[in-house]
């Protein structure tokens, strides 16, 4: 019997207790499951960042940390953690990060707004370019840039990534590296940021990289609210260097009501909702990290804490 306790807010363990425990039991593990557990007899915790628990010190027994976002920023600095941590990669919420970035893709490609919001009823006849001839730059192309460039592939974009390493993704311009940036936003029309918050990506679009995007670039952000440096994003909106950007994310959320983001008339704000972890298929991930764990495999979906994601 293994002791997995369970450290996130109260309504995550009312979502995540049954899936959970169906997980377990389809993988034949017998647990003890919990929100309390005396720390010296816990073998796995599954955290989310916003618990309480922060000092790692007394789970002295403890196998891994099991992060239930995918984000890792709020934990890759914890000293007292000294065990593996790995972070959320969940085909489902993976699924609706797709879904959510087409949709905004589309949206700006297709121009929508101006037959959405229409309060002089005009006749606008436009045709908008095909999606073959229109580039979507993805700046991050781990588990969900990845699957974001595949769909908007096959939606028939030009689409172009940007990674840390080099990588190799059918049918996408792989680029990486400083050198890379620069000609990745060049072409960037709409671009989409998927990068993790870690020291290397803060501000990483400032006022140098949204010069370096053509006039008139779309900027969607459900990546991180520091990827963004506000105040160089805000101008380059107001001089019409990009036409709107869209953002999920922010330095501080919820987003003040008194942020200038709310009310300007070239962004859409929203409420950190991309894509939510979706209980039944991240409790199968949670779950097959317990049972390599317990066989002594490797566990998939480490973080590289030197790196930060
Ligand atoms: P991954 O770790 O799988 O991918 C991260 C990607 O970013 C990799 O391609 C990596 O490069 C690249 N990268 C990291 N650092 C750099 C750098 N310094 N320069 C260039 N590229 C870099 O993460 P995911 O795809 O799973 O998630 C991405 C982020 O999305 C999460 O960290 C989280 O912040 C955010 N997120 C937001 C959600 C929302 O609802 N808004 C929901 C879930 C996640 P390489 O491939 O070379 O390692
Ligand atoms: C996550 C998120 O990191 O929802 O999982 O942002």
């Amino acid at each position: 019997m293994i002791n997995i306790l369970f450290a996130a807010r109260p309504e995550r363990w009312t979502a995540y207790e049954q899936p959970l425990r169906d997980a377990l039991q389809a993988a034949g593990i017998t647990a003890h499951l919990a929100e309390e557990i005396t720390p010296a007899e816990v073998d796995y915790i599954i955290y989310a960042p916003n618990s309480d628990l922060q000092d790692f010190t007394p789970y002295t027994r403890a196998k891994a940390v099991l992060n239930l976002w995918a984000g890792v920023e709020r934990i890759t600095d914890n000293k007292t953690l000294r065990i593996p941590l790995a972070r959320m990669v969940d085909p489902g919420l993976t699924k609706g990060m797709v879904e959510w970035v087409t949709g905004h893709v589309l949206r700006y490609h297709l121009g929508m707004d101006a037959h959405i919001v229409n309060p002089a009823h005009e006749w606008h006849v436009t045709t908008p370019p095909l999606a073959h001839e229109r580039n979507v730059v993805i700046l991050g192309l781990g588990a969900l840039g990845t699957a974001c460039a595949d769909a908007l592939l096959g939606l028939g974009f030009r689409v172009t990534g940007w990674s840390r390493s080099p990588k190799n993704v059918k049918g996408v311009d792989c680029l990486h590296g400083d050198a890379g940036l620069s000609q990745a936003l060049n072409r960037g029309e709409i671009v989409v940021t998927l990068l993790p918050d870690t020291p290397a990506t803060t501000d990483i679009i400032n006022a140098q990289t949204l010069a370096q995007m053509p006039r008139g670039a779309f900027l969607i952000n459900p990546g991180r609210g520091p990827l963004i440096d506000d105040d160089a994003l805000i101008a380059a909106l107001d001089n019409g260097q990009l036409a709107h950007a869209t953002l999920d994310v922010f330095r501080t959320e919820p987003l003040p009501q008194t942020d200038p983001y709310w009310a300007h008339p070239r962004v859409t704000v929203t409420p950190h909702i991309a894509a939510a972890t979706r209980d039944k298929t991240a409790s199968e991930q949670l779950v097959e990290n317990i049972r390599r764990g317990e066989a002594g495999e490797p566990f998939i979906n480490l973080v590289d804490r030197k790196l930060g994601y």
